[in-house]
């Protein structure tokens, strides 16, 4: 009876050390992963239909280029002017004037219902 009870523990222990090795978790390499972020990884779902190039972004009043933007202003009272291409443009805070100037433009506004919409083919107030 000994001699069974000392082959049942025997047998739990090793299966404890196989269990135990078998849940060793490999490293995931997360610190080294690096990715850079683009236009299209940070505009809004609003802007999904838009293919973008670039960022332009500004604190005060600002005309962007004739590409296709993300065009993000500012906290403050701002007038932005898209240009050409197919911008996504954020007025941000503010009392803004957005001009989505020639293209397919989707403008957001400060979400009060106070920003100024210029050829803006889509508004978000
Ligand atoms: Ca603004």
């Amino acid at each position: 009876m000994r001699r069974f009870a000392v082959a049942i523990a025997l047998a739990l222990l090793t299966t404890v050390l196989v269990q135990a090795a078998s849940n060793a978790v490999p490293g995931s390499l997360a610190a080294e992963r690096a990715q850079a972020l683009g236009a299209n990884d940070l505009k809004p779902a609003v802007c999904a239909a838009l293919t973008l190039t670039a960022v332009v972004a500004g604190a005060g009043d600002f005309t962007a280029t004739a590409a296709n933007e993300l065009v993000a202003g500012g906290p403050a009272a701002q007038n932005i002017v898209a240009g050409d291409g197919a911008d996504c443009v954020l007025g941000g805070g503010g009392l803004d004037t957005l001009d989505g100037g020639a293209g397919v433009d989707v403008c957001v506004g400060n979400g009060l219902g106070t920003t100024v919409f210029v050829d803006c083919e889509t508004t978000v107030p």
